[in-house]
Order: C-alpha cells, then structure tokens, then sequence
C-alpha cells in the first residue's frame, strides 16, 4: 500500500467515528434519534439506552430549539415529547437520565407543579418551547442522544 492510500484510509476512519449512526443527527460532539412511538419515560429511557444513549438533555435555549425542530421535522408539529430530565428520586430535586449536569431549564409559568399528584419526568413542547413535569406513565415520543 502506498502512503497516498494509507492517508485515505486513516482519513476515512476519522470521518467514521467522528459522525452519527444513519439515522441519527449530528449536534455538537452528540447525536440525537426523535423516536415517534408513545411510551411511557422509563421504557423510553431503556431503549435509549439499548441504543447507546440515553433520554436527551438540554444545557441551553438554543440546544432545546434544537430538540423542539428535530420533533418538528420528524412530525410536521411540535408533540410533546420525554426529555431525560426526572426528579423521581427526590420532589423538587431535577437531574439529567445521562449525567450530565442539570444547569439550565425553560419550565411553563407554574410548572413543576406536580398536577393532581406526582409528575416526576420531563417533557418539552409544552405550551411552545417551554417543559412541563408529567405523569411518568404517561406515553409520549422521545428523543434518544448518544455519544458519536
Ligand atoms: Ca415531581
Ligand atoms: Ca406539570
């Protein structure tokens, strides 16, 4: 092999690791998988998990437009759809299914407010781009993320 073709090799094994599995999109060093099948949050967050990845966490504004259009362009409407946010652990404490640090959210005016009992898991597009606290048994699509 001459050293041209060694070149395109390790070229091509760059481009391979560093974008996302078909089907998913690239945003940042992540990517993001709308799924358009209702479930309830944790059956949502074992799939995303089976896939490599887990709920979908937001750190800023455009990150959650980010989410929002990605429903958007899977369904032509902005369904509301699980996040991986949950405070199932403890009321009133929030935290990210993936770890990551919970440093931002864009709650309705009044929510969380546990409605009619316990609403502990996160979902966005509620009353336009803001998030709601919800029933966890509930079933809504989801948006897995995973590392590329
Ligand atoms: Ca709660
Ligand atoms: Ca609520």
């Amino acid at each position: 092999m001459n050293l041209s073709e060694t070149l395109d090799q390790i070229q091509e094994q760059i481009r391979s690791q560093s974008s996302c599995p078909s089907g998913w999109t690239q945003s940042g060093t992540r990517c993001f998988l709308f799924i358009n099948s209702d479930r309830d949050w944790i059956t949502a967050e074992r799939h995303c998990i089976e896939l490599g990845g887990n709920l979908a966490s937001f750190h800023d504004y455009n990150q959650l437009v980010f989410l929002r259009n990605l429903v958007y362009s899977a369904t032509r409407s902005y369904r509301n759809t699980w996040v991986g946010g949950t405070d199932a652990v403890k009321d009133g404490v929030w935290f990210w299914s993936d770890g990551s640090k919970y440093d931002y959210n864009n709650w309705y005016r009044g929510e969380p407010n546990n409605a009619g009992g316990p609403e502990n898991c996160m979902e966005i597009n509620f009353g336009g781009i803001s998030t709601n606290d919800e029933r966890c048994t509930s079933s809504r699509p989801y948006i897995c993320s995973r590392k590329r």
